[in-house]
């Protein structure tokens, strides 16, 4: 009777610690990955590992990874002593971005491409994180994961140009969006608040576009730049943890801090009127303007020397033609001439000339996709922009139109549609940000998460879409904890919806697997927002 009973309470046991692994190995996988399954069989244990096999280009950069997520998550310091192995193989015939793991009792094998190996690592961090009664006891359940991402583009916008961010805070920030497998940061350099980065060939781009407000000191909010020399060791920052830097330069419009410093850039009829950093609005560089071209010349070829991605962004966005290519006599000449119907048709030989400069520079461009100013109206239109530029879709409502014609014309097309992916909308009723002039709709987490890229259109409609852009537009958040507070969780939410694909996904699921990031987003010092109309108990 006792045996029974015993041997009852011991299968009882099992059972109760079986459901608990299954359950918690995948409990903070985010984003989900492609497949992943949980063995029988006895855990690994991390205190036995003799020894980390790693052979690649930067084992030593990889090793201290993987120790320090260890460490970390167990307090065991990597390597102890015992028969116990972790391998790590870097495989030059694996797709970009794609690894295994294979856990058994006393192997942990991880195989994959550099950039997989080291994303292998994060899955790795979250399974520590999720299977907390294993990792207590310094052991990881034995564990089966392929991974790949659904889409190459995974990315986030800061908008330094509204508040500049220190070099440090962006570090900080990077090293927590790589853990959602995010792999690239545009940085949104210029804009009518600001001019970020430091060009050689024209300082005072820098000396008065930099500083909207003169007596602010140059650390920020409102002041301050990147050296070049800071920018390049950003993008090494960066590229080791596998997120490629996209600078944004934005032109024609938006432009009014370059306008401060060379105001003759602009048309010569607002030639007398003050620009002032950050308070004058409504300007654009003049597409009559030789000098302008020139002077990007010079831009462009520092920028490009500076960043290696191959993309150079030109926004292109909310140009402000009426108010400007509509009223200047240069720019109604040079319209006449070309044959133009209206002046935002101008805009072709504006970016024809900007481009040539960007392809000279070995770059492509990315445009935001307008079709408000560069959208000739009805049936038809010629679709303004050169074939080898990369589109935003951003608007909202336009996203279908920008999929189908950006289709239609041989685009490559990046998803930020402003229904999920602006992430300066405020997340609930009353929420911040405290300025909200323009009526920014609630965005919550859940209507974020809705965000499928291929819009559910048909294989054939969407080749060409490459992937997701979460943008965190500045004009109101004025430092790394409010771009935190705005970027977490529904950051997390466009992570998902770039890397994983539909049937791994779900909201009920994502929701679970939330709540174990959140508390070791809080663990990093991540000003979150807390995401308290999700909760079951609401
Ligand atoms: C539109 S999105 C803009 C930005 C603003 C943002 C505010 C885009 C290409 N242009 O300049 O910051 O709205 O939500």
């Amino acid at each position: 009777m006792n045996k029974t009973i015993l041997y009852l309470w011991f299968l009882l046991q099992f059972i109760i610690a079986g459901t608990i692994t299954a359950q918690d190995n995948l409990s903070a996988l985010l984003p989900m990955p492609l497949k992943a399954e949980q063995r029988d069989g006895r855990s690994f244990e991390l205190n036995n590992v003799g020894e980390i096999e790693c052979q690649m280009s930067d084992s030593l950069f990889i090793i201290n990874e993987l120790t320090n997520i260890v460490k970390y998550r167990t307090d065991i310091e990597l390597p102890v002593k015992g028969g116990n192995k972790i391998i790590i193989k870097e495989e030059s015939s694996a797709l970009p971005e794609s690894y295994k793991i294979d856990i058994s009792k006393k192997r942990i094998t991880i195989e994959g491409s550099r950039s997989g190996i080291y994303y292998a690592l994060k899955t790795f961090d979250q399974i520590l994180l999720g299977d907390v009664t294993n990792t207590t006891n310094g052991k990881v359940a034995q564990i089966y994961i392929e991974d790949a991402p659904r889409y190459t583009h995974r990315a986030v916008m800061l908008d330094p140009a509204r508040h500049f961010l220190p070099i440090e805070d962006i570090k900080f920030f990077i090293d927590q969006i790589a853990k959602y497998k995010y792999n690239i940061l545009q940085l949104h350099l210029t804009d009518d608040q600001g001019w970020r980065i430091e060009i050689k060939s024209h300082p005072a781009l820098t000396n008065i576009g930099a500083f909207r407000n003169p007596n602010g000191g140059n650390k920020g909010p409102d002041n301050g730049y990147y050296t070049q020399k800071q920018l390049k060791e950003l993008v090494n920052y960066a590229a080791a943890r596998n997120i490629e830097i996209i600078p944004e330069l934005d032109i024609p419009g938006h432009s009014v801090a370059i306008l401060a410093a060379y105001p003759h850039l602009g048309c010569s009829f607002r030639q007398n009127e003050k620009k002032e950093v950050g308070h004058t609005t409504n300007m654009m560089i003049c597409a009559h303007s030789e000098e302008a071209y020139c002077v990007y010349e010079d831009i462009i070829r520092e920028v490009a020397q500076i960043f290696p991605s191959k993309f150079i962004h030109l926004g292109g966005d909310e140009a402000a033609v009426n108010e400007n290519w509509a009223k200047c006599d240069d720019c109604k000449a040079m319209m006449k001439k070309a044959g133009y119907a209206k002046p935002s048709d101008l805009m072709n030989i504006f970016f024809g000339r900007m481009l040539d400069i960007v392809h000279k520079n070995n770059k492509k461009a990315i445009l935001w996709c307008e079709l408000d100013n560069m959208w000739p109206p009805a049936n038809n239109y010629l679709f303004p922009y050169p074939k080898d530029v990369t589109l935003v879709t951003w608007r909202n409502a336009l996203t279908p139109k920008c999929i189908e014609l950006t289709r239609i014309n041989g685009h490559n097309l990046i998803m930020a549609p402003g229904e999920h992916t602006y992430l300066d909308y405020p997340q609930w009723h009353n929420d911040l940000p405290e300025f909200n002039n323009w009526g920014m709709p609630i965005t919550t987490i859940e209507q974020t998460y809705k965000l499928d890229p291929s819009y559910n259109l048909p294989a054939e409609e969407q080749q060409h879409i490459q992937g997701v852009m979460a943008t965190m537009w500045a004009e109101a958040i004025k430092d790394i904890n409010r771009v935190n507070y705005m970027f977490f969780p529904r950051g997390l939410a466009i992570a998902e919806a770039g890397w994983s694909i539909m049937q791994q996904r779900s909201w009920e699921g994502f929701k679970k697997r939330l709540m174990p990031n959140l508390n070791d987003l809080m663990r990093s010092g991540v000003s979150f927002r807390v995401p308290f109309e999700i909760s079951p108990r609401r």
